[in-house]
């Protein structure tokens, strides 16, 4: 091994200048990330907004969906924080639109689909999905799905300002690519990651502090969600899968909320000899989230593309239209089988 101590980033993607140059102009800025907005797309967001704040601008982080309460504590005293409907007046209010940590307006309000690129303020894209086509109507964008988490990308913005980093901006840049990296335990926290969570932690950043909310923070009401949905626990095709259910009883007869199955799906992965664990879940709206997890030789993004979901390679998911989690599954075996490890047990 011979390479310097500064020679450690295998991600050197950098911000494009035309980025760089709309965030610098831009007087009133909104920045979204997608909806229901986990740990990254959060504190992504939370992080450039605090970096772009100071006189003659305006920033506004709008958040849709669900927001989970154990992110309370990034969102804390932040008064530019608030939940935000797609109006009529959104291209009139913001003279730039920041989306991170997603790719286009309609996954932060379903709705915007339906709805011409002039309801839109000229909008940028900071994103580390693979999304497989390119997005429309975006101005510019840093968008690399080899990032660990929208945050890291967020992180090298910043630098690129020549920003400070502030005490709630490494707190939210630190809790954004814990979010995404599983605290630094998965095949995506890579050299350039823990380069920048390196650099957080020297600026006082606390892992520990941040893993208090984000992973030790379960409400009662949660940890018997998680005891009757392990209850569902199912083994397919030679226990190569495995697979959890999550339904509207359960939730009533626990009296949680959906935001607190987050991450459940985790759990049938634990099992030695599984590739792919599946959680399907009731979403509130009459259909299922399928939620898949895999190990790193199975690529369940396809299978969610396929399906009109998307998400990483080895952290994906869709939506099925039945209201019944068991319906959803029995529609998912058949087409996870190919995709699962061949000659294991012959
Ligand atoms: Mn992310």
């Amino acid at each position: 091994m011979t390479a310097k101590a500064t020679e450690t980033s295998d991600n050197v993607s950098q911000p494009p200048e035309s980025l760089l140059a709309m965030l610098r102009v831009a007087r009133r800025v909104l920045i979204v990330g997608h909806q229901n907005p986990d740990g990254d797309a959060l504190g992504s967001a939370l992080a450039l907004a605090l970096a772009l704040d100071g006189p003659g601008r305006e920033v506004t982080v709008g958040l849709t969906g669900m927001v989970a309460k154990s992110l309370d504590f990034l969102t804390r005293g932040k008064k530019f924080v608030s939940s935000l409907d797609l109006g009529p007046d959104l291209a009139q209010r913001f003279d730039l639109m920041v989306l991170v940590d997603c790719l286009s307006p309609s996954r932060v309000w379903p709705e915007a689909k339906d709805c011409r690129p002039e309801a839109f303020p000229p909008y940028v894209a900071i994103d580390h999905h693979h999304s497989g086509q390119a997005p429309v109507n975006y101005r510019a964008g840093f968008i690399d799905h080899l990032a660990s988490a929208t945050g890291e990308l967020v992180f090298k913005v910043i630098e690129a300002l020549g920003a400070e980093f502030s005490p709630p901006i490494v707190e939210a840049l630190l809790a954004a690519l814990i979010s995404d990296t599983g605290s630094f335990s998965q095949g995506n926290a890579t050299s350039e990651c823990l380069r920048q969570a390196s650099v957080l932690v020297s600026l006082g950043g606390d892992i520990e502090h941040i893993n208090q909310y984000l992973r030790r923070n379960w409400s009662t009401t949660r940890m018997r969600l998680l005891s009757e949905s392990l209850a569902t626990l199912a083994l397919h095709h030679d226990g190569r899968m495995a697979s959890m259910l999550l339904t509207q009883e359960m939730l009533d007869r626990t009296g949680s909320s959906l935001d607190e199955a987050e991450g459940l799906v985790e759990y049938p992965l634990l099992l030695s000899g599984v590739d792919v664990a599946a959680l399907l879940k009731v979403n509130g709206h009459g259909q299922t989230r399928v939620s898949l997890r895999s190990r790193p030789a199975v690529d369940v993004r396809e299978l969610a593309r396929s399906q009109g979901g998307g998400g990483h390679r080895q952290a994906a998911a869709y939506l099925d239209d039945s209201p019944r989690p068991a319906t959803a599954l029995a529609r998912l075996l058949p087409i996870v089988l190919p995709l699962l490890p061949q000659g294991k047990d012959g």
